[in-house]
């Protein structure tokens, strides 16, 4: 096992959240959590085709970004691992499930499933299979945003656009090819690099000169922060602070969480790379149970409410799976459909 990070300082009372917004987080993780924990279920009852990568463990870095924006405006961009990203931009839970089920009901009409989650209504710009693929797309959205308003001078035009990638995404050319033109540009950006220090069986020291991720952004001038991705006000604190420079016009930021996957790669992995030293010590750091914790501790909620709400997202999640049940397939002669940009 390498030696672990050091976690960079945070002191939860400073995000000074309210009952309502620690609420509509932990509610925001739950949904993550069960929904895949769902997932699982029904790939291996053979509900599921193809690759199904779960982001069980990672929920504080969804959630403590993509909650922080403005749903339904600002852009979200993602990978593979891109269910939770969809959930908590806004997409339907019913939506999605359809999807994985191939499913013409599903947010990309039954043609992406897993890895290709798509919802123009929820600013999610897609799920990429190409490793580092959904980096130029990110940009391209962030580029445009700047364009219209400063060229074509539409000043309600001041969208922030995120991207998700893992770590193995930062050693493709791509992530400095537009680090450089984000900066260049001062572009509404932000990167974040979900470092769960594994990409698929290759462990991040053994590919990476530079480990620390943040570091690469200060190369080309731009804000660079490494934060405590298993803490989802850690990772709220830095989005709002980048999400403000951005709709400043003040340029991009590179956001590296500290985080890890709790289960395999994808539902194919057997998952016998990674120690079980390793993984005991990550599961000790679970986000949901970190920020329950601190809600009851700091008094703002008791431990019922919780148990309500985890109750109230397990039926969504069942709902979920009976409406992606009872959906039809997508139907052969709607093949040519939505092959180009004005079919409905
Ligand atoms: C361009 C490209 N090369 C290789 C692959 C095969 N591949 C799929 S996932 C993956 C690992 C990526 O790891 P990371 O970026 O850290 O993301 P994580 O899976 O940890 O979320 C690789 C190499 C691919 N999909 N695309």
């Amino acid at each position: 096992m390498v030696q672990e990070r050091t976690l960079p300082a945070f002191e939860a009372t400073s995000a000074k959240i309210s009952k309502e917004v620690g609420l509509m987080l932990y509610e925001d993780m739950v949904l993550g959590r069960l929904f895949e924990d769902k997932c699982a279920e029904m790939y291996y009852r053979g509900k599921m085709f193809g690759f199904v990568h779960l982001y069980n463990g990672q929920e504080a870095v969804a959630t403590g970004v993509i909650k922080a924006l403005r749903p339904g405006k600002d852009y979200v961009c993602s990978t593979y691992r891109d269910h939770v990203h969809a959930l908590s931009a806004g997409v339907p839970a019913r939506q999605v499930m359809a999807e994985l089920f191939g499913k013409a009901t599903g947010c990309s009409k039954g043609r992406g499933g897993s890895m290709h989650l798509f919802s123009a209504e929820h600013g999610l710009l897609g799920g990429y299979a190409f490793v580092a693929e959904g980096i130029p797309v990110a940009t391209g959205a962030a580029f445009q945003s700047k364009y219209r308003r400063e060229v074509m001078g539409d000043q309600s035009s001041d969208l922030v656009s995120t991207c998700f990638f893992g770590d193995g995404a930062c050693n493709n050319g791509q992530f400095f090819e537009c680090l450089n033109m984000a900066v260049l540009w001062k572009l509404p950006m932000i990167y974040v690099v979900e470092n769960n220090k594994w990409a698929i069986g290759m462990a991040h020291e053994r590919a990476t000169s530079v480990p620390e991720i943040y570091k690469k952004a200060h190369a080309f001038g731009m804000a660079g922060v490494e934060v405590d991705g298993m803490d989802v006000l850690a990772v709220r604190t830095a989005a709002l602070e980048a999400i403000e420079r951005a709709r400043a016009g003040e340029g991009p930021t590179l956001i590296e969480a500290l985080t890890y996957r709790f289960r395999g790669h994808s539902l194919a992995d057997p998952d016998e790379l990674r120690s079980k030293e390793e993984k005991d010590f990550w599961f000790t750091r679970d986000p949901i149970k970190k920020l329950a914790a601190y809600l009851i501790e700091q008094n703002l909620v008791e431990q019922q409410e919780l148990k309500e709400i985890d109750q109230k997202i397990q039926a969504t999640v069942d709902e979920a799976v009976e409406f992606a049940l009872s959906s039809p397939e997508p139907s052969p002669d709607d093949l040519y459909r939505y092959v180009f940009a004005e079919d409905e």
